[in-house]
Parts: C-alpha cells; sequence; structure tokens
C-alpha cells in the first residue's frame, strides 16, 4: 500500500469542482486518510516547488498556487501514486486523453485542476509539507472488495 498527496489547485475551487474530481479517486478506490482546506503560502509553495525554480513557468505557478485556497489530500491504496497520475492523465488539459480529471475538465497548460506526487520519495517529502501531523490510520469497511489480500 503506498500513501500519496495531491492537491486540488485553486482552479478546481473556483470552477466548483472539487466535488467531482474527489469522485474520481473515491469511486477508484483510493482511500482519504487526510483532508485539508487550506491556503498555501509562498513559503510552502518555494518547499513543494522547489525542482522547479528556474524554469519559465515558476513564478506564474506559485502565484497561481498561492492565489486561493487549495485542498491537500492523502489518499491511500495499492499502487496509490501511479493510479492517481493516471487518473490526472497529462500534465496539460489540451493533451490529456479524455476519462482522465486533466483530460475531461480543462484545455489550460497552467491551471491543470490537481497535483499528484509522481514517486516515492516526493509522496514522503510532500506528505511531510502538507501533513507535518500524520495522516488518519482507519480501515474502510469496504476494503476487503476494494484491494486484494496480498
Ligand atoms: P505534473 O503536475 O503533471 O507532475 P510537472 O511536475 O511537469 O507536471 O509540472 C508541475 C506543474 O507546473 C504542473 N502541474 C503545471 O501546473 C505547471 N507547469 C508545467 N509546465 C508548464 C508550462 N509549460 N506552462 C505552465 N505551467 C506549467
Amino acid at each position: 500500500m503506498q500513501t500519496t498527496l495531491l492537491l486540488f489547485k485553486p482552479d478546481t475551487l473556483h470552477r466548483g469542482l472539487v466535488g467531482r474530481v474527489l469522485a474520481r479517486f473515491e469511486e477508484k478506490g483510493l482511500q482519504l486518510v487526510g483532508l485539508k482546506l487550506m491556503q498555501m503560502s509562498q513559503e510552502t509553495a518555494a518547499k513543494h516547488y522547489a525542482e522547479h525554480v528556474g524554469r519559465p513557468f515558476y513564478d506564474g505557478l506559485v502565484e497561481f498556487m498561492t492565489s486561493s485556497p487549495i485542498v491537500a489530500l492523502a489518499l491511500r491504496g495499492p499502487d496509490a501514486i501511479a493510479v492517481a497520475r493516471r487518473l490526472m492523465g497529462k500534465t496539460f488539459g489540451i493533451e490529456a486523453d479524455p476519462g482522465t480529471i486533466r483530460g475531461d475538465f480543462g484545455c489550460s497548460k497552467s491551471y491543470n485542476l490537481v497535483h499528484g506526487s509522481d514517486s516515492e520519495e516526493s509522496a514522503e517529502r510532500e506528505l511531510g509539507i502538507f501533513f507535518p501531523e500524520g495522516v488518519l490510520d482507519w480501515t474502510p469497511i469496504s476494503a476487503p472488495w476494494l484491494w486484494d489480500d496480498e
């Protein structure tokens, strides 16, 4: 089992899509173990996007992510990092396949609704930034129907 960090970006909130985007992950069988409505600070954005410093889109990305509230989520499941990334689709809405969140809900390069950790190392680092207190450990009653017993 893996735990991954997702962020619903300001466009998801402004467009009233939080419920629908969250439903994609829940319906897939990823378990909610952390959920937070928050305002991202400049410091948190700098930490979170450290690997993008110097890229041409960096300043705009930080400005966008700190412009209004976001939702931070921790989701758990088998291979949750890759599963969540596949549900999200390719980075840019114009290229993302129909059926994915970015493919179904947007056409923008900058406003692509959701962030998801891209590796186990990133997930651990990013969960530490947004859930320093840890996540909530609980067992969904549906677990035996969702996940293989391995
Ligand atoms: P992903 O979110 O799919 O992992 P990354 O890690 O390549 O994509 O990029 C991080 C974020 O930076 C993206 N979610 C997107 O919001 C933004 N971004 C990446 N490339 C561009 C670009 N060329 N123009 C505008 N924003 C970009």
